[in-house]
């Protein structure tokens, strides 16, 4: 056994470091508890949690009544495979669909596999309605993406990071640049379109919003053009920005919506895709699935996910706190910071700084003064708390934002 005491963060990183791949490069804090909108580490200091897991915990670590309702399905049923029944899959296809207003939902695990059947889905429905030649789908998507980590997803990533020696890369996309609707027009004309796959908000690039008004145009020029809209709303979803889901803003209706992370509040990979029936129809049985994919914990565990954001209205409060932590950040005047923008809860500031290491520092110094976020893309910070934070909290974390930003002149 390591020397290093069992209850120090060295322990629990050095375990990591020797056993672990080295695939993330981590804040250096070692986590062992969550309720709300903290996390404690290992040696009892507590923290503001800025990422929440991505977007997956909008409820809240370890919400009640999501851990409740997992707990007791744990215990009676996890996992039938769709080789047979169960008794809980209908509710949560029946819940969802009616809550968004789709005919149907395919129901898979991870965020990416998500964005992969969106993509059959769009590729046979091309083919088999709209009567596009087979192997000649084009999909539009746009620079800066980021959808998954799949090496057909990667394949249309213009991010060197996430592709380099990762080859050889599928065909059928077609680049263009976010938040221009010319360059969507153009492409748009272009042989054997099916569909413009997008991120309602682009979350990894930066959160980069687009101009007021893009995701109603896009959708008219795509509709226009008979090519599916595609909304990657996995991380722009659940309240995160203000609203059930992000295309809600522009009243704008996907012809498909993917959806992950806080679709189980962080208990678990659940996802789903949701079409109309001309759309979802085209997969026959045995064309796709997954051996997780509908399970029981998780149908029960959406529904009470879905649950909590409603009845705790999460999307409310995001887009009140939301409006709030822009101006308050603005407010603290820090000549460190480029800008601030982002809608809901899913916000970042932009770092002016000489030093390249200037995010990470000030993460640091986050992290010592009680809040964890972590930057992106170099000189980007996401700043995205569980959306159940109040206003007292989101002024104390302020607080401790602008007194690190001041530390980093020290
Ligand atoms: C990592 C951030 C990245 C996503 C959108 C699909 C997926 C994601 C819009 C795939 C996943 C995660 C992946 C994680 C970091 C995080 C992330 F923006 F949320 F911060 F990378 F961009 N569409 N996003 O954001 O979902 O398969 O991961 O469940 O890979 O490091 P997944």
């Amino acid at each position: 056994m390591s020397a290093i005491a069992q209850n120090t963060d060295s322990y629990f990183i050095d375990l990591e470091e020797a056993y672990g791949a080295h695939n993330y490069h981590p804040l250096p804090v070692v986590l062992s508890k969550g309720k709300g909108v903290f996390v404690w580490d290992v040696e009892g200091n507590r923290y503001y949690d800025f990422l929440s897991g991505y977007s997956a915990v909008n409820q809240g670590h370890c919400h009640p009544r999501i851990v409740a309702a997992f707990t007791e399905q744990a215990q009676q049923l996890t996992l039938t495979s769709r080789a047979f029944y169960n008794d809980k899959l209908g509710d949560f296809e029946q819940y969802i669909t009616n809550l968004l207003g789709y005919d149907k939902v395919l129901p898979m695990n991870t965020g990416v596999e998500a964005v992969e059947t969106g993509i059959k889905l769009c590729r046979k429905w091309a083919y088999e309605v709209k009567g596009i030649p087979e192997n000649e789908a084009v999909i539009i998507v746009c620079e800066q993406n980021f959808h998954g980590r799949t090496t057909t997803v990667i394949s249309f990533s213009s991010d060197a990071s996430s592709t380099k020696n990762f080859g050889p890369f599928a065909g059928g996309f077609l680049k263009i640049p976010y938040n221009d609707l010319s360059a969507l027009a153009t492409a748009l004309k272009q042989k054997n379109v099916a569909g413009f796959l997008v991120e309602p908000i682009q979350g990894e690039a930066g959160v980069i919003v687009p101009d007021d008004g893009y995701l109603a145009t896009a959708k008219q020029l795509c509709e226009e053009a008979g090519v599916l809209f595609i909304a990657d709303e996995i991380q722009t979803g659940l309240c995160r920005t203000g609203h059930l889901l992000a295309c809600d803003a522009e009243q704008v209706k996907p012809d498909m919506v993917l959806l992950g992370k806080a679709l189980s509040g962080g208990m678990m990979p659940i996802s789903a895709v949701l079409a109309n029936d001309a759309i979802m129809l085209t997969i026959k049985p045995g064309e796709h699935g997954s051996t997780y994919g509908g399970n029981p914990l998780a149908a029960v565990t959406a529904i009470a996910s879905l649950q909590v954001l409603i009845d705790e209205d999460m999307a409310g409060n995001a887009l009140r706190l939301g409006d709030y932590f822009r101006e308050q950040i603005r407010g603290l005047s820090s000549p460190h910071i480029r800008q601030v923008r982002g809608k809901g809860l899913l916000n970042a500031i932009e770092i002016h700084a000489s030093d390249p290491e200037a995010a990470w520092k000030i993460c640091l110094k986050m992290k010592k003064n009680g809040l964890l976020a972590k930057p992106t893309h170099g000189d980007k910070i996401r700043f995205a708390p569980p959306l159940c934070i109040t206003k007292a909290q989101l002024e104390e974390a302020v607080g401790i934002i602008g007194h690190s930003l001041n530390d980093l002149n020290a």
